[in-house]
């Protein structure tokens, strides 16, 4: 499998329980290397920047809402087949259908405050990567 680079975001409803170190420990665990890392918090128009592609959906609104609502902690992660690696330890996107031991199972609170984002693609993550870091600030 290809060496590869995935976005990871740890989300409000995580920062606000003091969760990060316990997140960052299954990435890290799994043997994904974290490359960049920055702890911030979206304004409405970044929001709707990195959500744009799910701008008609109906949830899209509370979404925005939610992810401006506190700190996130953006990561690259970096390994072999990173982004499956990393949706694998995320588990699925509602923490009721996630896998035992994932980070969604563990920590989520629901569909919507479910703890991580992570890109779904290689060609996603290198564009969610591009909006959130600059080159300079990736060191492998
Ligand atoms: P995932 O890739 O697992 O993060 O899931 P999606 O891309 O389908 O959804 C992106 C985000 O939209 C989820 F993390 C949470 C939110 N969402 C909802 O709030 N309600 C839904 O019904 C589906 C997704």
């Amino acid at each position: 499998m290809a060496n590869e680079r995935t976005l990871s975001i740890i989300k409000p409803d995580a920062t606000a329980r003091n969760l990060t170190g316990k997140i960052i420990d299954k990435f890290e665990s799994a043997g994904l290397k974290i490359v960049a890392q920055k702890r911030t918090r979206w304004t409405q128009d970044q929001a709707e920047a990195f959500y744009a592609v799910h701008k008609e959906r109906p949830f899209y609104g509370d979404l925005v809402a939610f992810m401006t609502s506190g700190p996130i902690v953006m990561q690259v992660l970096e390994g072999e087949g990173a982004v499956a690696k990393n949706r694998e330890i995320m588990g699925a996107t509602n923490p009721a259908d996630a896998d035992k031991g994932t980070v969604r199972a563990e920590f989520a609170e629901n569909i919507e405050r479910n703890s991580v984002h992570g890109s779904d693609s290689v060609e996603n993550a290198a564009a969610e990567i591009a909006l959130c870091f600059e080159d300079k600030d990736i060191v492998g």
